[in-house]
């Protein structure tokens, strides 16, 4: 383990100061209609398109574009969106299937802006949880201007990242091929892993990184913005994401279980937040309910005198305070919806489409 700290890691929190904290209701952070969405609904128009000039963009002369990051569960796609815009945007852990949205990550330069597109890590669809997890990647995929394929170097090269190539060459978008995780590897392992990456019959360049450390993500930065198409900026310059405060704050809670929680029960919770509200006396507080599928599950979660809870809600409780540049009061309760992970209503509400 080298003796680095990791950047944007599990074991730590937001780093950066944060300019203008969101208010309840608001995106996470300007209040703009997401260009990203209307995208992907419409064609844009020459109307549009000076429409979308961002407060702050210059005037001509920009680049910028939807950079999708494709790549198997765990292999450090999360880790990488929060390196490159400086901030935790997205959840990261150690079990597979973190990511369970589409989540744009906003990297404005002076002359170009990079929109990462975090998605989840492809897999074969289980539920209708997985379906539309899978479905959202695909179509991500098809609606983006380049792709970054995230390999884990540590592991090799196997038929998942195959067929993710596959995938990739039929989307028919410039792919660049993000080595992950180099930090795990001395340098004649390097190499062979590299060589690997051959395996994926991909015309695309290969950049070895770790996301981790922040190893070669800036010259990786320099590259694709230089790929992208000339165009207005499609966030404010001071977006970092489109994702709504609610979600983000649920993600935040989210994150604390999966760090506590094993075998089948990362995979078993949700967490919404249903209330942000100021009392009289300024205090905010942020209601959020953690689903779980079974009643043993319920009572992990829950732990011995709610011990294992209320460590959920002291760890969460400093990220969401960090994120809100205020102090806040979370309150947590653990719920059982059995088949929440088949529930259309419930997963539209989460914002997991
Ligand atoms: N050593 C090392 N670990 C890394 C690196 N990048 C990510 N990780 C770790 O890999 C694990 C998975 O990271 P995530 O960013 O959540 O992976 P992901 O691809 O987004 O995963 P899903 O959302 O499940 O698809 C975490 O424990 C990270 O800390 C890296 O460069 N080096
Ligand atoms: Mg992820």
């Amino acid at each position: 383990m080298p003796a680095r700290e990791p950047q944007y890691g599990p074991e730590d929190g937001v780093e950066l100061p944060i300019p203008e904290p969101p208010k309840p209701g608001e995106r996470l952070t300007g209040d703009e209609p997401s260009a990203a969405a209307r995208r992907s609904t419409d064609e844009p128009t020459a109307a549009d398109t000076t429409d979308l000039r961002s407060p702050g963009a210059p005037e001509s002369g920009t680049r910028s574009g939807f950079v999708a990051l494709a790549g198997r569960p765990n292999v450090g796609k999360s880790t990488l969106v929060n390196a490159i815009v400086g901030r935790k945007v997205a959840i990261v852990s150690d079990k597979p299937q973190t990511t369970r949205r589409a989540i744009r990550g906003v990297c404005t330069g002076p002359d170009y802006q990079l929109v990462l597109v975090d998605l989840p890590g492809v897999q074969r669809p289980r539920d209708l949880l997985t379906e539309r997890m899978q479905g959202r990647v695909e179509t991500e995929l098809r609606e983006c201007d380049a792709a970054l394929f995230v390999v884990n170097l540590e592991e090799g090269i196997g038929p998942g990242d195959r067929w993710i190539a596959e995938a990739l060459r039929k989307a028919n978008v410039p792919v660049i091929i993000v080595a992950n995780k180099v930090d795990r590897l001395n340098k004649s392992k390097l190499i062979t892993a590299l060589n690997e990456t051959n395996e994926l019959g991909l015309d695309a360049e290969v950049f070895p990184i770790s996301a981790r450390y922040g190893d070669q993500v800036d010259a990786l930065v320099d590259h694709v913005s230089a790929l992208l198409p000339e165009g207005p900026f499609y966030f404010d310059t001071r977006d970092s994401s489109d994702q709504r405060l609610e979600v983000h704050l649920a993600e935040l809670v989210r994150e604390q279980v999966l760090r506590r929680t094993f075998q089948e029960v990362p995979h078993s919770v949700e967490v919404e937040v249903t209330d942000i509200e100021r009392r009289d006396d300024e205090l905010l507080i942020v209601s959020a309910a953690i689903w779980v599928e079974t009643d043993s599950q319920q009572g992990i979660l829950i732990g011995k005198g709610g011990d294992m809870v209320k460590r959920i809600g002291r760890a969460a409780r400093k990220e969401i305070e960090l994120e809100m540049d205020e102090h806040i009061h979370l309150d947590l309760t653990v719920r059982v919806r059995k088949n929440w992970r088949r529930e259309d209503r419930l997963l539209d509400r989460l914002g997991i489409e």
